[in-house]
């Protein structure tokens, strides 16, 4: 019967860990021309609170544009024709916007976190 127990716990403990390790979330993000308007897609994408989040930034444009996610302090240009990729991790619930702030016309969009499940 002990012994049963002491399965049950290292099953769950083994569940555990493995939601925790799950917990890293990427997308891709790439910023082209749509109909003349420069633009970030994805335009939204949503995660969990205390997700990890890394972001593969595409540039497919010939001058470099910026990513800027103030609530977390990030910043990061992308040359032309290029990609980089950035890690955050989501510590604040709400909805935080992302723009270039390299061009004030260019479209940018929000990242959702949600409070932990
Ligand atoms: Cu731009």
């Amino acid at each position: 019967m002990k012994a049963l127990m002491m399965l049950i716990l290292l099953g769950a403990l083994s569940l555990a860990a493995s939601q925790v390790s799950a917990a890293v979330r990427r997308f891709t993000l790439v910023t082209d021309a749509l109909n003349g308007t420069t633009i970030w897609y994805p335009p939204s994408f949503t995660v969990h609170q205390g997700e990890k989040v890394v972001l593969t930034l595409i540039n497919k444009l010939d001058e470099p544009h910026g990513f800027n996610l103030e609530d977390f302090g990030i910043t990061e240009v992308v040359q032309p024709k290029t990609q980089t990729t950035v890690t955050v991790t989501a510590s604040k619930t709400g909805l935080h916007n992302f723009r270039c702030h390299l061009h004030p016309q260019h479209l940018g969009g929000q990242l959702l976190v949600l409070p932990t499940r």
